[in-house]
């Protein structure tokens, strides 16, 4: 009945719905097996990523909230006076909640493609901040970015776009290079980008960072199969792959991966069936990771120039700010 479908599949066209599905069928189907990361974040997924969050070995999120909590009034001074905060991939709009409370903010466009998750969250902020228009947009705004109507007239309410966690880092540069410049161009003048990123580091940092020692993101990762079983009607059993996190020093990302343990058939749904030989792999994720040069010319592939750029004392993790 597809009540445990992932809800962002929930307000889609059937054939949107049939093409999605093709996809990962077809991506599970190629040479080199993949599944897009987008399916990692059904609910039990949600869960098991807040969980990430909170590990020894997962420094990002800590260290955005220690930049964030060093710099506040050094980056909001470098914003507008008069402001609409855009928050992309808002989710519970925790992040945004600290800076409302102390920015010109004017109105809060919080877009997110979890769209009953959304609504709630959005009330708890216009309850929380009566003075601000909230409001909340469903979209993948990674793939499509038209809010036009949203923001009514950019010169008069200059928008700040704000996106943090380093999720710009899950896009090869032709997507992400998309992405940043459909955020150009809704900036207008004096609008910003407020955008985080992960930085390269010791291999083995961020090796860490993938597989942690009481395996929360193997499990995560391996939620991933349970996802696609529910989408395709396949039978993957996550038990029989084991979960592998890599740095590709060449490409400069985390590359995740299943391994199959032994060889094995999977039933992919409609008629399609693949054989696993044990150790063959579907790539579930890349993390990209930057040096601040590569991320500036990343931004100016996309028309962005910095204006500022926020780091911790071991230079692990970026804060940027980009205009038009
Ligand atoms: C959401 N994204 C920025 C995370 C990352 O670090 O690439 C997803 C993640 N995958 C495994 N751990 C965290």
């Amino acid at each position: 009945d597809g009540a445990d479908a992932p809800r962002e599949l929930f307000s889609k066209p059937a054939s949107r719905l049939g093409d999605e599905r093709s996809a990962l069928r077809n991506g599970l189907l190629a040479a080199e097996a993949s599944i897009d990361p987008k399916y990692f974040y059904d609910a039990q997924g949600c869960v098991l990523f807040s969980a990430i969050c909170e590990l020894a070995e997962y420094y990002p999120t800590r260290l955005e909230r220690h930049i964030f909590d060093t710099y506040r009034e050094d980056i909001q001074a470098c914003l507008p006076s008069n402001l609409q905060w855009i928050d992309l991939g808002c989710g519970d709009c925790l992040k945004s909640q600290r800076w409302l409370s102390t920015l010109p903010a004017q109105r809060y466009v919080g877009i997110d493609i979890a769209e009953e998750w959304l609504q709630q969250s959005v009330d708890v902020l216009r309850n929380r901040f009566p003075a601000i228009d909230c409001m909340a947009v469903t979209a993948d705004f990674t793939r499509d970015l038209s809010l036009q109507e949203a923001l009514g007239d950019v010169d008069d309410l200059p928008p700040v776009f704000f996106y943090p966690g380093s999720s710009i880092g899950n896009f090869a540069r032709p997507r992400a290079i998309s992405l940043l410049a459909s955020i150009r161009r809704h900036l207008g003048e004096h609008g910003r980008l407020l955008i985080s990123v992960d930085l390269r580091k010791d291999p083995q940092v961020m090796e860490a960072a993938y597989d942690d020692a009481i395996g929360v993101t193997a499990a995560f990762n391996k939620n991933i199969l349970r996802a696609a079983n529910r989408e395709l009607g396949s039978d993957f059993h996550p038990e029989h792959f084991e979960h592998r996190a890599i740095f590709d020093d060449a490409a400069s990302r985390i590359e995740m991966q299943l391994i199959a343990r032994h060889k094995h058939d999977v039933d992919l749904g409609e008629g399609a069936r693949r054989q696993f030989q044990a150790g063959e792999i579907i790539v579930t994720e890349h993390s990209y990771k930057y040096t601040p040069e590569h991320f500036g010319d990343l931004l100016a592939g996309a028309g962005l120039s910095v204006d500022r750029m926020w780091t911790d004392e071991r230079g692990w993790f970026g804060v940027f700010l980009a205009r038009a």
